[in-house]
Order: C-alpha cells, then sequence, then structure tokens
C-alpha cells in the first residue's frame, strides 16, 4: 500500500556510456506499466523476482535486460518498484524513458525516491538524509559515519531524549490535570527540575558528537595567516606535499588565496593560504590583505604563522591579535635557521622547506580533538539536526529556569511541548501529535 499513486521513474546510474545501466520505477503501477512493452507476462510473479526478457517497442527490440520486480512493501519506497538493468547506452535508455512516460508513468523529481521511503515508513527522516551524506562522502570515514545514520544507530542515541521529554510531560500533565487519579503522590518542582537537568545533560553529550561528527563529514577550514616571507605558501606546499603555491623570497608574494585540500589521518582539511598581513603601498597586494583579513573570520582554524629566525614585530603582534578568539595554533617556521638549544620546549616549530611538519599535522589533529571513538559513533551532524538539538536545549533551559521560578506547571509545560514538538521533528513525525492522546495510551485516565 503506497501514498502516492503515481509511477515515477529515473536513470540511478551516471548519464554516460557504460557496461550497463539501472533504470528505476517506483509507484503502485509499476509492474502493470512494465508489463504493456515486456516480452513475458510479468504478473505471474507475484514474489520479489529476477526476470530475464526484451523489452519491446511494438515489435521492435529495444533491449534485453534484467528485471528487479519488488512487490510493495518490500522495496526500498515501500512501493511496488522495477529496476530494469539495460544496456549502458544512453539511446537504449531514452527509448526505455519514452516507453514508460508513453504508458503513464512520469520523472522522477531530485529525492523522490527517498521521499517516498520517508512517507512510507521504510526511513526516518535521520535516515533519509544519511543517504545523502552516504553519497557526498569523501572519506572512508566520513561513509562510515553515514552508515550508522543509515542503519538508524543515530536514532536510536536521540530517541531516550524524546522519550524523557514525553514521560516528563505526562507526568506533569497528569499530576496537575487529574490529580485525583495520582493520589498523593507528589512530583516536587525540584524533581521536575532534576530531570530536566539530566535530559539537557544528554543533549550535551549529543551535540558534542553532532560537531565532531560534521568535522569528520564535512571537513575544517583551515587557513594560515601571517606576515609576508613567514613561509605561509611553503606550508601549504609542504602540507599539500605539492608545489601549488609560488614561493619566493619577496615579501607579498601571495594575494589571491590559494586553496587546497589533504586529508589528515580520515579529516579533510580544505587549506587556504592566504597574502602576507601588512600596510603595503601596492594596490593589488592591499586586496589580497583585505581577502586574508576576512579569512580569518570565516575559518574553523587559524594557523598563525611566525618565524623563528627573528623577534616578533608589530604586524606578528597585530597577528596574533586579530586571531586571538579564534582556534588557533601558533608555529614557527623555519626551525632549520635556529639552533636546537635556542627553542622554546613550549613552542611549537616546524621546517617547511625541510618538509618538518608532521608536529603541526599532529597540532591540528589534538585541536580539532577527533578521537579514534569518533569515528565510530553515531551523530545528528548535519545543520537541521544540531539546530533542532540546539532549539530542544533552548526550550529545556528555559523551563528549567521556570521551574526554579515555581512558576505554574501549565507554563512549564508550552515550552517543555515545544521541546517534545522538536525532537519529533528531528526524526521527522509530524510536530503537530497530541500529546493527550499519549497520556491516556499510558495512564488509562479517561477510562
Ligand atoms: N630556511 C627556511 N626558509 C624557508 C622556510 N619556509 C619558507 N622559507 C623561505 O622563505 C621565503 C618565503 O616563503 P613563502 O612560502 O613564499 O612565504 P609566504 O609567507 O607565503 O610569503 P608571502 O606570500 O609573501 O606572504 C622563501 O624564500 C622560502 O623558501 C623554512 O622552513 N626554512
Ligand atoms: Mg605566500
Amino acid at each position: 500500500m503506497s501514498m502516492l499513486a503515481d509511477t515515477i521513474y529515473a536513470l540511478a546510474t551516471p548519464p554516460f556510456k557504460s557496461a550497463l545501466a539501472v533504470v528505476r520505477i517506483s509507484g503502485d503501477d509499476s509492474i502493470n506499466i512494465v508489463n504493456n512493452f515486456f516480452s513475458c507476462d510479468l504478473n505471474k510473479y507475484n514474489k520479489n523476482s529476477i526476470v530475464n526478457g526484451d523489452i519491446l517497442d511494438e515489435k521492435n527490440i529495444v533491449d534485453n535486460v534484467v528485471l528487479l520486480i519488488y512487490h510493495a512493501p518490500k522495496s526500498f519506497t515501500g512501493e511496488n518498484s522495477i529496476e530494469i538493468i539495460c544496456h549502458g547506452s544512453m539511446l537504449v535508455v531514452e527509448q526505455i524513458f519514452k516507453l514508460l512516460s508513453r504508458y503513464g508513468a512520469r520523472q522522477a523529481k531530485n529525492g523522490e525516491y527517498t521521499q517516498r521511503a520517508f512517507l512510507n515508513r521504510k526511513l526516518d527522516l535521520i535516515q533519509a538524509e544519511a543517504i545523502q551524506d552516504l553519497i557526498d562522502a569523501k572519506t572512508p570515514q566520513a561513509k562510515n559515519i553515514s552508515m550508522l545514520s543509515l542503519k538508524g544507530e543515530t536514532t536510536k542515541q536521540f530517541l531516550p531524549i524524546k522519550q524523557q521529554i514525553e514521560d516528563l510531560l505526562c507526568d506533569i500533565e497528569v499530576h496537575f490535570d487529574y490529580p485525583e487519579e495520582v493520589g498523593d503522590i507528589e512530583l516536587s518542582y525540584i524533581e521536575v527540575e532534576k530531570k530536566i537537568d539530566k535530559i539537557i545533560d544528554e543533549i550535551n553529550t549529543l551535540l558534542i558528537h553532532s560537531k565532531k561528527g560534521k568535522i569528520i563529514k564535512d571537513g575544517v577550514n583551515v587557513a594560515i595567516i601571517g606576515k609576508p616571507n613567514v613561509g605561509k605558501s611553503s606550508i601549504l606546499n609542504a602540507l599539500l606535499d605539492e608545489e601549488k603555491a609560488i614561493v619566493t623570497p619577496i615579501a607579498g608574494t601571495t594575494r589571491d588565496i590559494v586553496e587546497g585540500e589533504i586529508n589528515c589521518h580520515g579529516i579533510i582539511l580544505h587549506l587556504l593560504d592566504t597574502a602576507g598581513i601588512r600596510n603595503s603601498d601596492d594596490y593589488v597586494e592591499n586586496i589580497g590583505v583585505e581577502k586574508a583579513k576576512s579569512t580569518i573570520e570565516k575559518a574553523d582554524l587559524i594557523i598563525v604563522v611566525l618565524a623563528a629566525d627573528s623577534q616578533l614585530d608589530s604586524y606578528d603582534k597585530e597577528i596574533l591579535d586579530l586571531t586571538k578568539n579564534k582556534k588557533r595554533i601558533i608555529v614557527f617556521n623555519k626551525s632549520d635557521l635556529i639552533n636546537t638549544t635556542t627553542k622554546e620546549p613550549t613552542n611549537l616549530y616546524i621546517s617547511a622547506l625541510k618538509k618538518e611538519i608532521d608536529p603541526l599535522k599532529k597540532e591540528i589533529l589534538k585541536v580539532l580533538n577527533i578521537e579514534e571513538n569518533d569515528f565510530v559513533t553515531p551523530s545528528l551532524a548535519n545543520a537541521r539536526q544540531e539546530g533542532l538539538l540546539e532549539q530542544i536545549k533552548q526550550s529545556l533551559k528555559t523551563a528549567k529556569s521556570e521551574t526554579k521560578l515555581l512558576k505554574p506547571m501549565d507554563l512549564i509545560s508550552i515550552n517543555l511541548t515545544a521541546a517534545y514538538q522538536d525532537s519529533l521533528q528531528l526524526i521527522g513525525k509530524t510536530p503537530d501529535i497530541d500529546i493527550a492522546n499519549e497520556i491516556f495510551k499510558r495512564f488509562c485516565v479517561g477510562k
């Protein structure tokens, strides 16, 4: 049984010449529609089946194909579905598309298969979102955590939170609306506050996982910042292991932002090499300096580069000041130019020239605070999910402060209800569910 009657089709493989292509069809009528142009009768397969035969346009054979036939609800979308595995010629695919629309199917819109799977309750919203993440993943680690979400592990982490909010809300309603039903069991403000606190604690843990999950999934923007000639571009090149940016002894070499990407132990670093920050008479260089300054604002992490072989000057100090509120690493480059005995034990030294940059890589990982365990921890790691988590936390915090002030319980439950509705929205359930139904189901107050 499906909720949407019309039948959709789309190419599931890339639209290029290849050995094979897969056309997916989904909707109640899928099997009937394909039956109109297939060489044998598909009605005789009442279980999920694999069938070999010809696609026919009148008497002409379009292609010899394999059909994967799925009967609702045992399919990805929960509807009747067919996958046609044909030869990977775009001409064949086009002819199959024409036949499909001739017999009443229509081209699918973006994400429509997953949407149907969601509407037919084959997936919750967190799982549906994980499919795109899985496809977009750039590292095996990012792919793994998307897979955890797809398998429902992330939802499992969140459900206890939703449950506790629901329980608390029900407790409050029952105690204050139907006091005769619960007798003299008191629900105290202190108890309510304790329960809210526990939920907030658990949300905080999930929010930490969210931040780390986002780093594993999307990587981080790392800006290399410093005055001219300290070796920023050399550091970029050493990290990339490629001569990407121009390096010269002339101060003010880099003007535009030079970008590169590396996979640093499973985390994608989007590196941004910038113009050396100083006051210059050069019109173009000044534009570069402005770009460097705005990059400081946008980056997730700043590498402030200082020269190990010279004293800090006013530019270095300005740069340290510009970056003081950002997550940053201060690194002394050109360590090959100084004597080992003059090194400060607390400073981080590297030599981009000698490609001795491992201490910097290690420090980046340390600052990002990603541990082995984080690569296998499910997380609510996209903006929607994280935003809703924050919103739930906010409502709970308001409810908590009202509890402290001994405000009327029905006022407190307004914020708890908001938190509850957001938690439903997080997993993609309709947020306007009637909480009273839940209460009656559990406590049988109505009987
Ligand atoms: N001895 C030594 N020289 C280095 C090191 N790193 C860079 N240099 C030299 O320092 C000079 C400037 O290097 P760049 O990488 O262009 O410096 P930058 O900070 O990008 O300079 P701008 O683009 O002008 O801001 C070049 O001559 C490099 O070869 C290092 O670790 N040791
Ligand atoms: Mg440079």
